[in-house]
């Protein structure tokens, strides 16, 4: 059974992801509505990718009985004009989403909760993908400055993006 600690912690991951689905969806629509649709269907999948997050530790909860918890999911900020900040922004997030994984990744291993901190594994490992993932989007921003042209071309790029669900259900 999960510690009364953990649980908490874990529920506060849940409303994690969800509020980072939110925020990639306020993102998505915002970058639909310039017309960088490929980058727009990208954070779509990114927040597709982050409701899996947290429905997958919400099973996990319920799996490890512990009692699932749900705060309000904050509301994210709406104001996103322009492709730089967008992705500058989604680091940092991130960035912060890899703290509070490894916060409880470490109270497991406090607790010596070896299944927990095994869980969290998968996380940690994502978040150096996720990281990784945007800070080359970053790059490629850098490099392409002020060209529309090469602008379009990335957007066609992250456009090719598709959901695969992490957690696929269990068949046997
Ligand atoms: Fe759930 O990986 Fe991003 O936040």
């Amino acid at each position: 059974m999960l510690s009364k600690k953990l649980t908490k912690a874990l529920n506060e991951q849940v409303n994690a992801e969800y509020y980072s689905a939110y925020l990639y969806l306020s993102m998505s629509a915002a970058m639909n509505s310039i017309g960088l649709k490929g980058v727009s269907s990208w954070l779509f999948v990114q927040a597709q990718e982050e409701l899996a997050h947290g429905i997958n530790i919400y099973r996990y909860i319920l799996e490890r009985s512990g009692e699932a918890a749900f705060a309000p999911i904050e509301q994210p900020s709406a104001s996103f004009s322009d492709i730089n900040a967008v992705f500058k922004e989604v680091l940092s997030h991130e960035k912060k989403v890899t703290k509070s994984i490894n916060s409880i990744a470490t109270l497991a291993m406090q607790e010596l909760d070896h299944a927990c901190y095994q869980f969290m594994m998968w996380y940690v490992d994502e978040q150096v993908e996720e990281e990784a993932n945007v800070s080359e989007i970053l790059d490629k921003l850098r490099l392409i400055g002020d060209n529309k042209g090469l602008l379009l071309t990335l957007d066609n790029e992250l456009g090719t993006r598709v959901f695969v669900d992490p957690f696929p259900p269990k068949t046997n």
